[in-house]
């Protein structure tokens, strides 16, 4: 319909100036005009230029002056010729109803009669006129009939009134284009059997190589499941073995006593630790282990006098959410010493569960990454240089190290890397040695030394893509958004 007019009319006519003119002449409906000309100027039949009208429009405030006259002059007539009236008077014979509204005729009305000097202001109201034109009203007809009153006095209806407000109109102007023909016709746009018969005579549509194909939806990895596989694929490289981790809860004894965390430390409270109510204890321990962990908490051995307080079984046998994933390593590191001995190299990468307060960048669980060495006579110059090794492949180096203490590794040290991004020195980990009161009651060779280190893996992804609150990363509040356009994890990358 619109079509066959556009291309018909330009048959003999140079151009369309005005698409809303066109469409008023032509009876047609100028949205569907507008569709045509971009379809149109799609295949090149046509070029269009954008045209736009400004126009002033009265708001429904405005249509009501203009019908019912302005508020300051309702308000001027309700105030008697002579003598004066009382403020609560005239507010009853204005807007008894509705008098509190911000655009109650006598709140209105009363502004701009003393605005005018119609009227007294106070709290009785005398005229100061004995006559008022409404120019507000007059000028809103003029508006309502198209015709556009002085700058001044639109200003003052648009801003000051905002009785009036502008409607922008969007047309085009159309010519021929480089395709132009009276008739449009219908590219055939793929190879389907119909077309197979009468190819020859059928114009197929050019191939737009630069359209952007349907957006495929799928499935989209977490930024933290990406910075994941980036650390387990270093692990791997470094010949790393992964340590079962699909245990979330955990006893006392691996998480704490297995590692001589003695039972009295501050974490092992309900204020850092999370402890079940049911099941509340664990099933099963190795009994000789737990007689042997008892005796180094105790009272030592191994060259150590040990922490010298009565250990409690039951206190062992609470189970919690695990605090850390070094709970893995405990019991790999137990079932190690079961065997006879073999060098070995682990890893861990998954949740754990502290009662800490939250903040931007501590929630009540998080990722840790662990990785462990164990093997005859390794030193602390080992670790560091395991710990080079790791980090470099993070495409982190220049560490340093600063003493820290952990209750079951001796020597600790905290790991420090120089970020140039934020300028400063960040806190990347925290590693040691584990104690001879670890490992020996486990029945490990007493020159079997293991190095272990462990950091977060949240840490290390806010950092990568630049999220200031972990919340906005972890957790129900998380923008799926995020998830959907999350680059991808360039870490150890060059
Ligand atoms: O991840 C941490 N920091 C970090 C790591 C990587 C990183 O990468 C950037 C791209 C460059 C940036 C930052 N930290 C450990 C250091 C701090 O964030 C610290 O404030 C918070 N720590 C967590 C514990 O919070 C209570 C991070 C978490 C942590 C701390 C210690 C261990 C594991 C996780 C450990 C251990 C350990 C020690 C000895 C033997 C075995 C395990």
């Amino acid at each position: 319909m619109a079509e066959e007019a556009i291309l018909g009319y330009l048959l003999d006519n140079e151009e369309i100036t005005d698409s809303g003119q066109f469409s008023d002449e032509h009876n047609l409906n100028h949205d569907e005009v507008v569709n045509v000309i971009k379809r149109l100027h799609a295949f090149r039949y046509i070029d269009c230029q954008n045209i736009k009208r400004v126009s002033s429009v009265l708001t429904d405030e405005g249509k009501k002056y203009a019908a019912e006259g302005s508020p300051e002059v309702h308000y001027f007539l309700a105030v008697p010729a002579e003598g004066s009236i009382s403020k609560d008077e005239l507010q009853k014979k204005l807007s008894p109803c509705d008098w509190k509204s911000k655009t109650s005729v006598f709140r209105i009305g009363s502004i701009y009669a003393v605005i005018n000097k119609w009227v007294e202001g106070g709290k009785q109201v005398s005229r100061k006129v004995q006559h008022v034109e409404d120019k507000v009203k007059n000028l809103l007809l003029q508006i309502q009939e198209g015709m556009e009153p002085d700058e001044e006095s639109l200003n003052y209806l648009k801003t000051t009134r905002r009785l009036v407000e502008e409607k922008v109109w969007k047309g085009y102007s159309v010519k021929k284009g480089p395709n132009y023909a009276p008739k449009r016709m219908s590219f055939a746009t793929d190879l389907s059997r119909e077309n197979l018969q009468n190819w020859k005579e059928l114009e197929f549509k050019e191939y737009n190589f630069n359209a952007k194909g349907q957006p495929v939806d799928a499935g989209h990895v977490h930024p933290l499941l990406k910075v994941r596989k980036q650390f387990k694929d270093i692990f791997l490289q470094m010949g790393f073995e992964e340590m079962p981790t699909n245990n979330f809860v955990e006893s006392s004894f691996w998480n704490f006593d297995a590692l001589f965390q003695p039972q009295q430390h501050p974490a092992r409270d309900s204020h850092d630790t999370f402890f079940l109510k049911a099941p509340s204890t664990t099933r099963e321990l190795p009994e000789d282990y737990v007689e042997r962990v008892k005796q180094v908490h105790e009272s030592g051995g191994y060259g150590s006098r040990g922490y010298n307080y009565d250990w409690k079984r039951e206190e062992a046998n609470k189970n919690l959410l695990r605090t850390h994933t070094t709970a893995v390593s405990s019991r790999m590191l137990y079932a190690l010493a079961k065997k006879p001995f073999t060098p070995k190299k682990y890893f861990s990468i998954d949740r754990v569960f502290r009662n800490e307060a939250v903040d931007r960048t501590h929630l009540a669980e998080f990722h840790q990454i662990e990785g462990l060495v164990c093997d005859h006579g390794l030193t602390l110059g080992d670790l560091i240089g395991v710990l080079q090794d790791f980090f470099s492949r993070l495409g982190i180096s220049n560490l340093r190290f600063k003493p820290a203490y952990n209750p079951y590794t001796e020597p600790s040290m905290e790991i420090f890397s120089y970020h140039e991004g934020l300028g400063k020195w960040v806190e990347i980990g925290n590693s040691g040695m584990f104690r001879p009161e670890m490992l020996l009651p486990m029945g490990l060779p007493e020159d079997v030394r293991v190095i272990a280190w462990g950091l977060s893996l949240e840490r290390p992804t806010m950092i990568l893509y630049e999220i200031d609150n972990i919340r906005d990363l972890f957790g129900h509040k998380v923008d799926l958004g995020l998830i959907k356009r999350n680059p991808i994890c360039r870490i150890g990358i060059e």
